[in-house]
């Protein structure tokens, strides 16, 4: 080990052993720093063996005290509102005198406060008074060992001593106001409409309060926007107290005859809508509000709110952090249990990703549906996430609403202070069951006993309140009726409308099968090949790279008919293209910078300096900006944030790649919760793309099959397009045809493999100077005589050619599978009219890839003597062979069968 390369490690315990005898014989023998090191060990370990003997100096003890409560304290703290057995703060372990090195006897004894007090010395209860005050209040802190000084220092400052956040006069009556509102709404809709579910927020009422303080203290420091996310626990309560949905559309959603008319599809339950709000903040400015829209499962919204905020900021703010405040609020057993909560979080920092901080908010009513804490999670608190990634946490309770709100007040400066996550643990109780009509002591007797004798939070808030002071009875009774009597006419609204109501006009809809225009003159796609693959001399690039951008080149500006174009550039070019005509093109997905088959190379790395260089970035200094990151070993959560990115960025093509197709089963909840529904469920449109390379070229059954027949089980009502384009052209056609689309549908673009520089498959650069996508593809050669009509898709097109023997046999090939181009194929079948058979030939086994989709399809077309016959390899539960041999014999069965 050379001088300079010697640290601290399990590896070289040895080399320290034996550095620390020389250092103990003579502690000069050994360099400084090891002399550093060791000293630092040994005050380590004076302190821990003092402290279990109740040794040390006073102020060095008291030092040790304050050292505990600022990490042990919330193991004391009173934050749990039904726990009738709380720890008291001297019966935490870490926090008993005799652990500290302290005697009953010395409790009237003054004490140095090393700083922690105004005063220089006080009585040692004094000092624990004051410690438990301020860490084990109604507030848990949990900020310590965040690997952040300068947090710690900040968190110290302001809370330190006591925890005081005084609220005004005015500031107490608006928290009873806001919990006015909270309760009395929840009441009011059991009362008029019994029985139908609304996941009540009581018992967590005080999450209103906190949100409109997050939002006004968050507006004085600098957040503009909020993008919220949240399950349905105390939905309809921030919808309309918080976001200011009118409690007349609301009241509306619980009518029998509620149809919604704001789009035109299936609709979803009241608790799943999103809405977005500009609200005016107390400072005089605006903060623009959006809930987004979720489905059931429980945090697959998490990444979709990241991917929005960061498209905001983006586009808003030059990629500023500040003023959009991602805010996702949890339940207590779905932060535990859900693994994406993880994957989210470990998006927060990077480069590609990060939204400078989120702030999660943890409704913990101490029961998930029926489960109580101790089945639903391994960790203490169900907040344990946040320590893997150094968040701070607040656990406040419920029942203490004016301290709910100062945490919350520090927990948004924490944030835009810090670029960091934050979390704010919401203590309560649930009233009800899971939903209304639940009966919860079926499971939590216990629980439910205690909770049955719960006063209601601002009757308690308003009685302290009057107990102060602030308002009289007769003040706040006013206060009460005025909200209820606002209810009231909101109802009648309500009723007025529903009597008049007209019904909803179906509107027209664009075809998904209009001509976009997406061919390039070739001088244009050849100057811009120039730019990118115009390397700047200084960069050292790998000579492999150097060879692949000459190739790049000669492929667009040789011969404009030779079939040359490669997969890579097309890709290139199209999104070379799109870039200059001011569209952004957002690329991520595992190692897709390289790409997983080496083949797109859109990041390069200087060999000497590992400096990036993005030919894509290079094409004119008013393009649009190109990104493309390499994303974490997720599919759920990055393929959420793409989506949520694509919804928030509209003159954008956001593409997520899977490493290999098949991967994307990961994200599933995102694609059948969001990608393909959303339009029906929300009316939210997404023009999102995911990139899944599919083929089967005998490498196993998990790298074959992007599951074609999943996304095609999904497809209706023109929800998506679902493509498997057969050349580099198509491909550069519908990538084209996606960015400039104004429809904003998702893409489902299958791609190669083995194809990706297969000389038959490649294009000629008139293909994409000219033309457009092409849905269906009919035989080059058209054999008119034709009496086997072949229909396929993808890949398996070159199997078929290159083994046809037959003059009689024509092969169409189907590029968009959804929507369909029926009218195209028909065209087709008209030109053979001799056929008297038709195939559907896939490499996919029956069971999967498209034919059971497309079967009756194609049935439909054909003229009725001819039916459309299934040729392929059989039924299977595993996607693919798992030897190339194997793949082989399969292949060549199915062909023969296909060609004979
Ligand atoms: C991924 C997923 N699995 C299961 C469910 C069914 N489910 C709905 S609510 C719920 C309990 C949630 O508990 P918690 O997160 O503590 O929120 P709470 O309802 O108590 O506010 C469950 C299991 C779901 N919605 N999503």
């Amino acid at each position: 080990m050379g001088r300079g390369e010697e640290y601290a490690n399990l590896s070289n315990l040895s080399y320290i052993e034996k550095l620390y005898t020389e250092y103990l014989k003579d502690s000069s023998s050994v360099e400084k720093s090891w002399q550093h090191f060791f000293e630092g060990m040994s005050l380590g370990s004076a302190l821990k063996d003092s402290a279990v003997k109740g040794e040390g100096s006073p102020d060095l003890r008291v030092f040790r005290m304050i050292e505990a409560y600022r990490l042990y304290g919330h193991k004391g703290a009173a934050f749990n509102p039904i726990d009738s057995d709380l720890t008291k703060p001297e019966e935490v372990e870490e926090l008993k005198l005799e652990t500290l090195g302290f005697k009953k006897e010395e409790l009237g004894q003054a004490f140095p406060t090393c700083g922690f007090l105004k005063d220089q010395t006080a009585p040692l209860t004094t000092i624990i008074d004051a410690l438990n005050k301020t860490y084990c209040s109604t507030v848990g802190f949990e900020y310590m060992g965040m690997q952040s000084p300068e947090m710690e220092r900040f968190f110290q400052q302001s809370i330190e001593p006591f925890f005081q956040f005084p609220l005004s006069r005015e500031e107490k009556i608006e928290v009873l106001h806001h919990l006015n509102r909270s309760e009395i709404l929840e009441s009011f809709i059991h009362m008029k409409y019994p029985g139908q579910k609304r996941f009540s927020l009581e018992g967590g009422e005080t999450l209103i309060p906190m949100l409109m303080e997050m939002i006004h203290h968050g507006s004085r420091k600098g957040v503009e926007q909020i993008v919220f996310g949240m399950a349905h626990r105390g939905r309809l309560n921030v919808l309309t107290n918080v976001l200011g949905k009118s409690y007349s559309d609301l009241f509306r959603e619980f009518e029998k005859t509620f149809v919604p008319d704001t789009f035109e599809g299936s609709g979803d339950v009241k608790y799943h809508m999103g809405y977005s709000s500009d609200l005016s903040t107390k400072n005089g400015k605006n903060v623009h509000l959006a809930l987004c829209a979720n489905p059931s499962h429980l945090e697959a919204v998490d990444p979709v709110v990241e991917g929005r905020a960061r498209a905001k900021q983006e586009q808003f703010f030059r990629g500023k952090t500040e003023p959009i405040l991602p805010v996702l609020i949890h339940g207590d057993a779905s932060i535990a249990g859900q693994g994406v909560v993880y994957e989210t979080m470990q998006l927060s920092k990077l480069t590609g990703y990060q939204t400078g901080g989120t702030m999660h908010i943890v409704i913990n009513n101490q029961v998930g549906f029926t489960a109580a804490p101790k089945e639903t999670k391994s960790t203490p608190y169900c907040t344990d996430i946040a320590k893997s990634f150094g968040a701070p946490v607040f656990h406040v309770n419920a029942e203490d609403p004016e301290r709910a709100v100062a945490a919350m007040k520090l927990a948004i400066e924490l944030r835009q202070k810090f670029g960091c996550d934050v979390f704010v643990e919401l203590n309560c109780h649930r009233k009800y069951g899971h939903n209304e009509s639940d009966e919860p002591a079926f499971t939590q007797p216990k629980v439910y006993k205690v909770v049955k004798q719960k006063q209601i939070i601002r009757s308690l808030y308003c009685d302290a309140l009057i107990q102060e002071g602030i308002l009289s009875k007769k003040e706040a009774d006013a206060l009460e009726k005025e909200f209820k009597d606002s209810l009231e006419e909101a109802l009648k609204v309500t009723q007025e409308e529903i009597k008049t109501k007209k019904t909803r006009k179906i509107k027209e809809k664009p075809s998904l099968l209009a001509h976009v225009k997406t061919a390039i003159p070739l001088e244009r796609l050849i100057e811009l090949a120039k730019k990118f693959t115009t390397i700047p001399s200084d960069f050292a690039l790998n000579p492999k790279l150097k060879r692949l951008m000459d190739d790049r080149i000669k492929m667009i500006s040789g011969d404009k008919n030779a079939p040359v174009v490669d997969w890579g550039m097309a890709e290139h070019l199209a999104y070379a293209t799109l870039l200059t005509e001011g569209v952004h093109v957002r690329l991520s997905g595992q190692d897709s910078g390289r790409g997983t088959f080496s083949h797109r190379h859109a990041v390069l790395t200087d060999q000497e300096t590992s400096k990036r260089y993005y030919p894509l970035s290079h094409l004119s200094d008013d393009q649009a900006s190109f990104d493309v990151y390499n994303s974490p070993l997720s599919e759920y959560a990055v393929m959420g944030f793409e989506y949520g990115y694509s919804l928030s960025y509209k003159k954008a093509l956001t593409l997520w790649e899977g490493q290999f197709g098949d991967f994307a089963n990961g994200a599933q909840i995102v694609i059948d919760q969001f990608i393909v529904s959303a339009e029906q469920k929300w009316g939210r449109l997404s023009p999102l793309t995911l990139l899944l390379p599919h083929g089967y070229e005998g490498q196993g059954p998990e790298h074959s099959s992007a599951r074609i027949e999943r996304f095609l089980q999904l497809a209706a009502n023109d929800s998506l397009y679902i493509v498997y384009p057969s050349t580099p052209a198509q491909h550069f056609h519908a990538l084209r045809r996606q960015g400039i689309s104004e429809l904003l549908k998702p893409l489902v673009l299958f791609t190669p493999k083995a194809l990706l520089r297969y000389p038959p498959s490649l294009s000629m650069p008139e293909q994409l100077a000219s033309g457009e996508f092409q849905e269906v593809i009919d035989d080059p050669k058209a054999p008119e005589s034709a009496k086997r009509l072949i229909f396929c898709s993808g890949k398996v097109y070159y199997d078929l050619i290159e083994n046809n023997k037959r003059a009689d046999i024509a092969i169409v090939r189907i590029e968009q599978l959804y929507p369909l181009h029926e009218e195209k194929v028909q065209a087709m079948l008209k030109k053979y009219s001799g056929l008297s058979e038709c195939f559907w030939v896939q490499e996919e086994p029956q069971n999967q890839g498209a034919y059971s989709y497309i079967q009756p399809l194609l049935q439909n077309l054909l003229p009725e003597k001819l039916s459309l016959r299934y040729v392929g390899r059989d039924r299977g539960a595993s996607t693919a062979a798992g030897t190339s041999a194997l793949h082989t014999k399969e292949l060549e069965k199915f062909l023969k069968e296909a060609l004979e």
